[in-house]
């Protein structure tokens, strides 16, 4: 079974007893057959907690209804050995004689319970992580007349029994007893029983070498921990019960793909209660990780089919208030990696929710296995690979509405593109892709943005890029060039894995856009470039690739009705994105393209460049309709002033100390580029 280690421990369970104080309920089965709640009886319960903390031998000792009750527990199916051992004089003897009848079998660690006793999986939780042998006491119960009480001395157990009252506290016979001090017991047992000693409690045997065996007291304080002994009991048990097992548990997963260490804390979390996951939508996701390989849909339906998971619901944050207001779990679980870091204040705030309510939150040890990473890397290198990688700018696009870019121009600055995330109020914001623009890549080879640099040297970008990164890539592909090359470069770009190539209605020779208008610049007539994006999208092989229709009718003040014109052609011909450009500091005329285009047309993705209109928030972008924003240069023209005043700086100076202050940490530099991608 999936991250189950069986531990080296036997289990003995004591069933020999009438349980005559039941009445009816026991006139055919044995008590622990008793039901205690719609799906199990005393017995099932404690035989399935059992198992699932990994024992697998069990040695039962039975009497009355013997047959009835190996029946029974074969019945269950559960992944455990049982040791039946039938006391034959279980009417006139008490359970120390059923242990003596079974002691062939105990000489391991053990586990030892009446079969009338109801736990909690926390109780038992304890119980097995207790370090040495331990005795379940309650600190908080009052000291009952008649039943165990157990005195402690020295943080010892120095006697059990139904007549100490002083220096005790309320017991219940649920042991964990290492080999060690189960021998003396053990003995003593032996001893007691050879002796004709058979009709007291175990514990007696116990009292008279504790000297001998250390027991330590474990306290369970309120949770429930108690034995059945009439119907009055089982009714309270029955009825917290109930209230234990509708604890709810909630847990917040991203993930995509499923590893043991996530069924294991599943596992853990299903302890404590039902079992609430929420997946991260597809949005919340991409801006604090990565893309997400399966979609919000799968990876919930992935969840729902996890035994022992109750309900599956969406998180659309990273935050998670919203879901526990309305759930209101008992637990949270989490990892305890989320103490430190990025998620820290998502953490807060979920300790914040839970104390609204009285929630508590549970963190289990975070596993760094290897192993884990190496799936993860997996996921990163799928997702590089030219298929995936294409067909996620649209999917993106389509999840979250409005997506980034930021240019890239050499491997290095796709790497800062790919991994550079900022936390802010515990959530966290990357971009979803990047930019080649033809202005940086040029101006990186030290040449002018004039179609200059061909598009082999420009592939080659790309491919710089590509074999660091895995986030989607859209091509500045100039004017597209003519017809004829533009089909080819159309073809080499969707196999590579890019996504989109944005193409500028402009003929001849080409400049920057936002130089401005002293050279002469000559936008193509619609006819023709509905031709060239005809010919383009006829050329195009994948359904993903994005072939986007720039205009330049603002930048070339031909004004709103052209530029709107040209829009609708252009889409008309087969666009499946338009980018609409300005120069203006002022966004009034963008805004009013984008709002009169999206009165005909609410679905086209449209694209802008905010370099001059850098005061427009991406918020606002995307309230007006805006699916796309591209930091076009940002990174080109932050870097090489940097450059030029170290370059300054060493001239100045005649030596590079100076310049120490300006630079990058070699260990810096060492941590942007990861050693194996
Ligand atoms: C580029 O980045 O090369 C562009 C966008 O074409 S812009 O410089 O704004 O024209
Ligand atoms: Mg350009």
């Amino acid at each position: 079974m999936f991250g189950r280690e069986f531990l080296i421990m036997k289990a003995l369970i004591l069933n020999s007893g009438v349980g005559s104080r039941m009445g009816v309920l026991t006139s055919e089965h044995p008590k622990c057959m008793t039901e205690v709640t719609n799906k199990d009886t005393i017995l099932s319960r404690q035989l399935k907690q059992i198992a699932n903390a990994g024992i697998d031998e069990v040695v039962m000792t039975t009497g009355l209804f013997d047959s009835v009750l190996v029946s029974y527990c074969q019945s269950l199916e559960l992944p455990i050995r049982i040791t039946f051992v039938k006391n034959p004089v279980y009417k006139d003897t008490n359970y120390i004689y059923s242990i003596y009848c079974a002691r062939e079998y105990l000489d391991d660690d053990i586990i030892m319970m009446h079969g009338d006793l109801v736990f909690d999986n926390e109780v038992f939780d304890a119980v097995l992580a207790h370090d040495g042998s331990c005795m379940t006491v309650s600190s908080t119960i009052p000291l009952p007349q008649k039943d165990f009480k157990a005195v402690i001395q020295n943080g010892r157990v120095t006697k059990v029994g139904v007549e100490f009252f002083s220096e005790a506290m309320a017991a219940q016979p649920l042991y964990k007893i290492k080999k060690e001090n189960w021998k003396a017991w053990l003995d003593s047992i032996t001893a007691y029983c050879e002796d004709n000693k058979v009709k007291c409690y175990a514990e007696n045997a116990f009292n008279e070498i504790s000297g001998g065996c250390v027991i330590q007291p474990l306290d369970v304080k309120n949770r429930l921990c108690s034995e059945i002994d009439d119907s009055e009991d089982l009714a309270v048990v029955a009825s917290r019960l109930w209230e234990v097992e509708n604890r709810t548990v909630y847990m917040c997963f991203s993930t995509d793909v499923l590893h043991s260490g996530h069924i294991e804390i599943i596992r853990k979390a299903e302890r404590l209660g039902k079992v609430i996951i929420g997946v991260l939508s597809d949005e919340a996701i991409v801006s604090y990780k990565r893309f997400p390989l399966m979609p919000y849909s799968e990876r919930k339906t992935m969840f729902e089919n996890i035994v022992g998971v109750y309900k599956v619901v969406e998180q659309a944050t990273l935050s998670y208030k919203e879901n526990l207001e309305k759930y209101q779990p008992s637990y949270v679980v989490h990892g305890d990696d989320w103490k430190a870091g990025f998620q820290k204040p998502v953490r807060d705030e979920v300790i914040c929710a839970l104390a609204a309510y009285g929630g508590k939150l549970v963190e289990f040890p975070y596993s760094h296995d290897e192993k884990y990473l190496t799936l993860e890397n997996r996921v990163r290198v799928d997702l590089s690979l030219p298929d995936v990688r294409r067909a996620r700018l649209k999917r993106t696009i389509e999840m979250k509405g409005t997506v980034t870019a930021i240019e890239a121009h050499s491997g290095i600055t796709g790497l800062i593109a790919e991994q550079t995330v900022v936390y802010q109020n515990g959530e966290a914001h990357q971009f979803d892709a990047m930019w080649v623009s033809s202005l940086c890549d040029s101006t990186a080879k030290g040449k002018p943005d004039i179609e200059l640099v061909d598009m082999t040297s420009r592939f080659r970008t790309i491919d710089d890029i590509m074999e660091v990164t895995t986030k989607p890539i859209i091509f500045d592909g100039d004017t597209g060039g003519l017809t004829e090359h533009f089909v080819y470069t159309v073809k080499t770009l969707e196999r590579m894995g890019v996504s989109m190539v944005i193409i500028e209605d402009k003929t001849g020779l080409k400049k920057n856009s936002l130089f401005g208008n002293e050279v002469r610049q000559t936008q193509d007539g619609i006819p023709d470039f509905c031709a060239k994006i005809i010919a383009g999208k006829k050329a195009q092989k994948t359904k993903d690739f994005m072939i986007c229709a720039r205009i330049e009718s603002l930048i070339l003040e031909q004004g709103m009705e052209d530029a709107l014109e040209r829009a609708f052609a252009f889409v008309d011909a087969g666009a499946d994105a338009i980018m609409i450009h300005s120069r203006k500091k002022e966004p009034s005329e963008i805004f009013e393209f984008v709002e009169r285009f999206r009165e005909k047309n609410s679905l086209t993705p449209i694209v802008v460049v905010p370099t001059a209109f850098n005061s427009i928030t991406e918020e606002e972008f995307k309230e007006r309709g805006v699916n796309v924003v591209i930091y076009a240069n940002q990174l080109t023209r932050t870097g090489f002033p940097a450059m030029q005043n170290a370059a300054r700086t060493i001239l100045e100076n005649h030596r590079a100390k100076e310049c120490d202050d300006m630079c990058m940490p070699i260990k810096d530099i060492i941590t942007l580029i990861p050693e194996d991608y």
